[in-house]
Formats: C-alpha cells, sequence, structure tokens
C-alpha cells in the first residue's frame, strides 16, 4: 500500500494536485475543492493496489464472489477510506497545516443514498468485511442519479425533495467506457427447430441499451486489497439515436433517449411495499444482465474458453429477489450465445447463484404480471415457462393430484411471475438473515420449497462493519478499548468479549461514561446547531431511527411518550429519570400512516418541548433525513437502542447491532437479530418484552384479539386514542384518523395495543436501571465486550465458507 510519509510529504502533493486541478491557490480554494483534492490523493494511493488486486484474481485464478443488490447504502467514503489506508492523521495535521479543518471537510461529500434501509446498508457493510478479509468479492447495483429523496420537515409533514448527489462530480468512480455492454428489452423471441431436431430460440426487434459502469474501489482495512463496486449507468450511443432517427421522426429519438436515461435515473424510495411497475422491472434487468454478461465475459476472456468450469471460478449472490433475474439470464448466456443444453446449463446456473431473504412481509415478495414480463423482457419469459413448466411437472409426479402443492411452488401463478420462487429454485444456498427470520423462512413462508429441497436452507445472522460503526463513527471509545484490551480487535472483532473483564472495573466504568457523555454533548452541539434546541445530557437518550413502518411500530413509542406526558401533566412530581426521545427515519412517499406518524411525532414533539412545566423531564425531537452520516453521530450517542417491532416482523434488523456495539442497552421484541442479541448478553443486559414470534403468529391463524376490547376496558389506551382524533393534539379533529382507524378498525394489525401496557414496563424498568448508573454502565460494557460476534466480518466469513466457498487472497 503507497502512503505519504508525512505530513509534510501530504502538503507538497496536496498543493500541486489542488494546483492542477482548480488552477487555484490553496488559500483561495472552496471546502468542496479541498474535499475532492484529498479523495483524488487518495485515489492515487490505493490505485496501484486496485489494478493489482484485479491481476492477482486472474493470475491466481481464484474463485470471486459477485454480490448483486439493487441498493449499495454506501455512507460516505473519505474518512473510511483514509482510516483504510492509516493516513487520517497525517492528512489531518496537513490539512491543519494549510488551514483546513478535516472533520468541516468531511460534510462536503455528499451522502451517497443508493438504498433505502438495512438491505442497501448490509451490502455496504458485506463489501467493506470483503476487502478487509482480503475476500475475492465484488459488488454489482446501479449508478441512480438521484439517490433516496431528502427529507424535509415542513408543518410536521415529511417533504420530499430530490437527492442530485452527483451534482458535484463523484470523485470515487471511474467510468470505463470499454467495459460496457449492451442490454436487449422488448421485441420478439420464438423458438425454432435448428436443423439438428433441436429448437433454437430467435430473439429479434428489440431495443438496446447501452449499459455503462462505473467503478468505485473498496478499500480493504490496513491490507492491500482493493475489490470494485460495479455501479451501471443507462447510456442511448449515437449509432442507436441515429437508429431512431432514421425510423421516425426527432421526437421519437428524444423520446428514446429520455427512456433510456430513465432506467438508472431514480431509486425507488420504496421499503417493503411493491410498486413502481415497468419502470423497477427495467432497473432489475438492467442491473442483472450488464452484471452477467460483464462477468461471463470476464471468465472467457481472462479464466477460461470453456463455460462448463464457470461454477469452479464465479460464486454470484443475490441480495433479495430484485436481481433473481440473474437466474434466467445465466441460462440465456448458456444456450443462446454458448450453445449448452437446458440441463447443463441449469446445472452450472443452480451451482453459481446463492439467494437470502430480507423480509417475510407478503406485500414486499415480489412478483410481476405476466403481460408487463413477456412484453418487456420476452426471451427471459420464454426461459422462465420452459423452467416453470419442467419444475411443476417434475412437483406433479411426486405429488400427483396435489394442485395446492403445484400452486405454493410455482414460478408462474394466477398471472404473476413470483421472484421468491424463481430465486429459490435457481439457487443451491437459500438463507436468512437472523436465527428466528430463517426459522420463520423454513417453517411457514418458504415452507413448501423447504420440504423439497431441506439442505439448500441455512441461516447467516447479518452483521455490521465495527470499522464503520465503531472506529470511525466512535474514535473515543475505540480508543478506550485499545487502552483496555489492546487494539487486536480491530482486526478480529471477536476480540472484543475480552472487554468482558473490564465490566466491572470502577475506572474503566468511569472512562466509558466519559466517553459517552462526550458523544452525548456532540450530538447535542449538533442538535443545537441545526435545531436550536437545547438537549439535556444528562438524561437518557433514548433512540429509535429506521426507516418508518407499521411493523416497526414508532406507534408504540410516541404512544408512550404521549401517555408518559400526560401522567406528568397529572402528577408535575413524579419522580422520573430525564428522558430525550429522539426519532429518526423516512416514510415511502405513498405511504399513508407512516408518513402520519412522522407527522404525530412532530405534533407531540412541539407539545411537549414547548411545555415549560415539565422542568426538562422530557423532550422528544424528530431528526430530519436520517442518512448513514447523521446515523454516525446518533449510535454513539444513545443510552437506549429502542428495537420494537411486532415479534415476527423484523427480519433481523443492523441497527440493533450498530447500538450495542456502542454501549446502549437494547429495549427490544424477541425479533430478528434482538433474540441473539438477547442470547448473548443476557436478561441483566438487554430489556424484553412484548409478545413472542410464536403468540402472534398464534392470533393470527386462531384470532383471539381484539383491538376493540382493550380500547374498552383499558382506561390509557382509550384516553391516547381518543386524543388522536378530538383535536386535543393541537392539530385540527381526526388529524390522526388514518391511525385510529389501523389500531381499532383494523384490528391494530401490529399488536401496538396489546403490547401497550408491556412496553410501559419495560420503559420504567429503563428507568430504574439506569438510577443504578454502575450496574447501567456495567451493562453497556457487557453490550460492548458481546458486540464482536455482530461484526460483518464473522458473517462474511459464513458466507464465503459455507455458500461462496471463497478463501482470501494473499498478495505475493
Ligand atoms: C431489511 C429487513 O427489514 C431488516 O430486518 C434486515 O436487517 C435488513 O433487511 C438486512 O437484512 N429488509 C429490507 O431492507 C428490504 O426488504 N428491503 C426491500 C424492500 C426493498
Amino acid at each position: 500500500m503507497k502512503k505519504w510519509k508525512d505530513k509534510e510529504e501530504f502538503k507538497k502533493i496536496f498543493i500541486r494536485k489542488s494546483h492542477v486541478a482548480w488552477e487555484k491557490d490553496v488559500r483561495d480554494l472552496i471546502p468542496n475543492e479541498v474535499y475532492q483534492t484529498v479523495a483524488f490523493m487518495i485515489r492515487d494511493l490505493i490505485s496501484e493496489d486496485w489494478i493489482k488486486t484485479n491481476k492477482m484474481y486472474v493470475e491466481k485464478k481464484v474463485k470471486q464472489v459477485y454480490y448483486f443488490s439493487i441498493e449499495f447504502l454506501l455512507g460516505r467514503l473519505l474518512q473510511s477510506n483514509l482510516i483504510s489506508v492509516d493516513m487520517e492523521t497525517v492528512c489531518r495535521e496537513g490539512l491543519h497545516d494549510l488551514g483546513w479543518d478535516l472533520d468541516a471537510i468531511i460534510p462536503e461529500e455528499r451522502d451517497p443514498g443508493l438504498g433505502n434501509g438495512g438491505l442497501g446498508r448490509l451490502a455496504a457493510c458485506f463489501a467493506d468485511s470483503l476487502a478487509a478479509l482480503r475476500l475475492p468479492g465484488h459488488g454489482c447495483s446501479i449508478r441512480y442519479q438521484y439517490g433516496l429523496f431528502n427529507q424535509r420537515i415542513v408543518d410536521g409533514q415529511q417533504v420530499e425533495l430530490p437527492d442530485n448527489w452527483l451534482v458535484d462530480g463523484y470523485p470515487w468512480e471511474v467510468k470505463k467506457v470499454d467495459k460496457a455492454v449492451n442490454v436487449c428489452f422488448s421485441g420478439n423471441a420464438y423458438m425454432r427447430p435448428d436443423g439438428e431436431g433441436n429448437l433454437e430460440c430467435v430473439y429479434e426487434n428489440y431495443h438496446s441499451v447501452r449499459a455503462v459502469p462505473y467503478d468505485v474501489p473498496m478499500v480493504g482495512y490496513h491490507n492491500d486489497t482493493v475489490n470494485t463496486l460495479r455501479l451501471w449507468r443507462a447510456e442511448y450511443t449515437r449509432e442507436d439515436v441515429y437508429r431512431v432517427l432514421a425510423k421516425g421522426n426527432r421526437h421519437e429519438a428524444f423520446r428514446y433517449k429520455d427512456n433510456v436515461q430513465l432506467i438508472s435515473r431514480f431509486l425507488y424510495p420504496e421499503d417493503s411495499t411493491e410498486e413502481g411497475r415497468r419502470l423497477r422491472l427495467m432497473q432489475e434487468y438492467f442491473m442483472v444482465s450488464a452484471g452477467v454478461q460483464s462477468i461471463v465475459r470476464h471468465f472467457k476472456q481472462k479464466i477460461s474458453p470453456n463455460i462448463k468450469v464457470f461454477g469452479h471460478y464465479v460464486a454470484i449472490h443475490i441480495n433479495d429477489t430484485h436481481p433473481a433475474l440473474v437466474i434466467p439470464e445465466l441460462m440465456r448466456i448458456f444456450m443462446d450465445e454458448e450453445g449448452l443444453p437446458w440441463e447443463t446449463a441449469w446445472d452450472i446456473t443452480t451451482e453459481v447463484v446463492a439467494y437470502t431473504n430480507h423480509t417475510i412481509l407478503p406485500e414486499a415478495m415480489e412478483r410481476w404480471s405476466i403481460p408487463l414480463f413477456k412484453e418487456l423482457l420476452p426471451r427471459i419469459y420464454l426461459v422462465i415457462e420452459e423452467l416453470n413448466k419442467r419444475w411443476l411437472q417434475q412437483v406433479r409426479n411426486k405429488n400427483p393430484g396435489d394442485e395446492a402443492k403445484a400452486r405454493e411452488v410455482a414460478i408462474l401463478w394466477d398471472n404473476q411471475v413470483h421472484m421468491a420462487h424463481l430465486a429459490v429454485l435457481g439457487s443451491h444456498s437459500i438463507n436468512g438473515v437472523a436465527e428466528i427470520h430463517s426459522q420463520i423462512l423454513k417453517e411457514s413462508t418458504l415452507h413448501a420449497f423447504y420440504s423439497c429441497f431441506p439442505e439448500r436452507f441455512n441461516n447467516k445472522t447479518n452483521g455490521v462493519s465495527h470499522r464503520r460503526w465503531l472506529i470511525q463513527s466512535n474514535p473515543q471509545l475505540a480508543q478506550l478499548i485499545d487502552s483496555a484490551i489492546g487494539n487486536t480487535w480491530r482486526k478480529h472483532p471477536e476480540h472484543m468479549i475480552h472487554l468482558s473483564a473490564y465490566a466491572a472495573d470502577t475506572a474503566f466504568l468511569e472512562q466509558l461514561d466519559q466517553v459517552k457523555r462526550i458523544r452525548k454533548n456532540i450530538l447535542a452541539s449538533y442538535i443545537k446547531a441545526e435545531y436550536d434546541q437545547q438537549i439535556d445530557t444528562d438524561s437518557v437518550f433514548d433512540i429509535q431511527i429506521k426507516r418508518f413502518h407499521l411493523y416497526k411500530r414508532q406507534l408504540l413509542n410516541i404512544l408512550h411518550i404521549l401517555n408518559l406526558y400526560y401522567a406528568l401533566k397529572e402528577n408535575p412530581n413524579m419522580d422520573i429519570v430525564p428522558r430525550t426521545y429522539l426519532f429518526g427515519g423516512k416514510a415511502a412517499a405513498g405511504y399513508g400512516e407512516a408518513k402520519m406518524t412522522i407527522k404525530l411525532i412532530n405534533v407531540v414533539s412541539k407539545m411537549i418541548n414547548g411545555d415549560h412545566c415539565l422542568e426538562g423531564k422530557l423532550k422528544v425531537l424528530f431528526l430530519e433525513n436520517y442518512n448513514v452520516s447523521l446515523a454516525q453521530l446518533l449510535f454513539p450517542a444513545a443510552d437506549v437502542s429502542e428495537q420494537i417491532s411486532t415479534a415476527g416482523k423484523e427480519a433481523s434488523g443492523t441497527g440493533n447491532m450498530k447500538f450495542m456495539m456502542n454501549g446502549a442497552i437494547t429495549l427490544g421484541t424477541m425479533d430478528g437479530a434482538n433474540v441473539e442479541i438477547h442470547h448473548e448478553v443476557g436478561d441483566d443486559n438487554c430489556v424484553i418484552f412484548g409478545l413472542r414470534a410464536d403468540e402472534v403468529m398464534k392470533y393470527y391463524v386462531h384470532g383471539g384479539y381484539s383491538s376493540w376490547d382493550l380500547y374498552r376496558t383499558n382506561e390509557h389506551i382509550r384516553m391516547l386514542l381518543t386524543h388522536l382524533v378530538d383535536g386535543s393534539l393541537g392539530n385540527g379533529n381526526y388529524a390522526f384518523q388514518m391511525l385510529y382507524d389501523s389500531l381499532l378498525d383494523r384490528n391494530d394489525e401490529y399488536f401496538v395495543l396489546k403490547d401497550f401496557d408491556s412496553y410501559c414496563e419495560a420503559q420504567k424498568n429503563i428507568g430504574c436501571r439506569y438510577q443504578n448508573h454502575y450496574k447501567w454502565l456495567q451493562s453497556s460494557a457487557v453490550n460492548i465486550a458481546h458486540s464482536g460476534f455482530f461484526s460483518s466480518d464473522r458473517t462474511i466469513r459464513q458466507y464465503a465458507r459455507d455458500i461462496w466457498h471463497i478463501k482470501p487472497v494473499e498478495s505475493t
């Protein structure tokens, strides 16, 4: 790895670079130019290793994995790359001498919001771990021109603004014009005899779109591995435009250009709701076809001309079903371009592909209407039709007369393409993302498939990059850990367990207290600067940050706060530990109840923060535009981690792990990875409440829960619900009718009211625990010590060993 010798060398290079790049004296640079200059300097440092890494993979003919994901939520790269090349201090000091503060430069980078939430951020942590572990693995996604919307709160309500993150350019990407490929849409596809007794496919009259890759380096931590995240952009070629011009008029040509560019223009701001339709399907195939074509081309040019050994050198992972078209696309290439028979093509495809499921919410299960699919992807449709025919024949042979079975596992049914079924059938491995989630997949969501292929199903509990979420986000804590147990945990996060020995060490706990205080102060200063609000750093910082969804139950949290507020009004002398409740997160633009919950939080926040009789006991804030960068400020400052989804609904959660890593205590249901956090730290060090997943399931199946009954019998609940619609929240009558209806008329699908009392108890419990501050700090230490298990390094090692069969590559 190339490095700057010292700050003097840094300054020399910086001055030279900025002269060339900006034709300016260093003193005249604007902060964004400083950021870009440093970014280009880092690119210089890593460029040799980037080339070398790729060469080495080819020379050693190692098996490589390609991680396909429609979302990659990278976060800013300047600081993480500086940390990876171990040059943060040199850069900081060099910039300081030149009159710049690195911390003021870092926010100049626009946070690339190429994802909605958990699934997208997981992909980024995985890319980080692959490089850190020297594993040959790359990402594949779309270079959206506009990332997830910027959220503003106006009159308490979410407003979505476009995120034009590329306006100032993106210094980390490299456009690879020579690696472009064509992706074909629409036209006609049919089978005809090939003259040798077989059928061959004819595909004609299609439109082709140029897919151009933009590569972003994924820099390994303190090693010389640099993997690649390849982001595809849809472009038109001059030839294609001329072709359209030749056929029609100029408007036609404009429309063609526009339609092509539309493919990679927007990230769909959907989280667990199905929408987007035609364009979304185009995006999925665009990414898949471009990615797979470039992998096959690379394989044939650099590894072997024999396509039959493809599976020995290539693994492809599909992050949920959005990239599931990898399966028919591989089949298409193997058969139409490589001339393989169906059976051989199928064997290679299933050998290569593995699938992770991230959600069991029925509305998030992707299905495409067959007419739309056929029109847009006629060749791919033929493959799926044939696959479905063969598969159902097998199923019917095994289960004669059992049409229900066929229906349960069909890819094509009810005029729809069922993407999860395609993904399962075409993969040699299917995994969930936490123990409980993988169990639910086997027992219910994908049970029919589990009984056909039990050996394919496995669990890979999620993890998060401790480099971004601890070393980078909370350097104070990282240093404290170093001082206690040495710094080997930075490369081996499992060593954090040695901290357990310090959970009873008063001096250590005092320092831990100091660190938390510093982090709370940093957050408080940010809030003061951005919102002109003073928050009390002696209060408990209780934080819920994640996408807004009814199943995540931000509503439960805010109803409890409202209840606490009314209790304080009634009894101003009530002895409670002062609380600061913080919320952050975006709601899908079309998700009414989620947006209304945001509004409710803001209305309650205004009411409570404006009530001066509370003597600082309670404060509520909604922080705008939650994204990776804001998350980096929030996790380190948290005392309490709100993980309160309806049990059985949250596949894993990863925020829960980031909180734990930063010493917050989990207040959660037995859902997703909370179950494993609880298992790691025990009842003494987290607070669990609410229905268990099997109880929730029983109610769904057998009934027996009526939210109206609770409304009638529980006076607190009745009062809270009444206030949602009687105008007493100062926001007009019926302001929150939709939420009221979801809780009562729709019988509280997510058991908010059912779990309400249990949640209130849990909140009291948190208060009591916090009062015994020494014990609280002990719990905090235990959580940090046990968070090593939740590093994505552990997760990625498991994927590498059990699913991809890839090994670390040492440089020679
Ligand atoms: C999320 C799950 O909701 C979360 O529990 C899990 O931790 C995370 O994936 C990573 O595994 N799922 C999604 O973000 C998701 O399904 N997004 C698709 C709808 C876009």
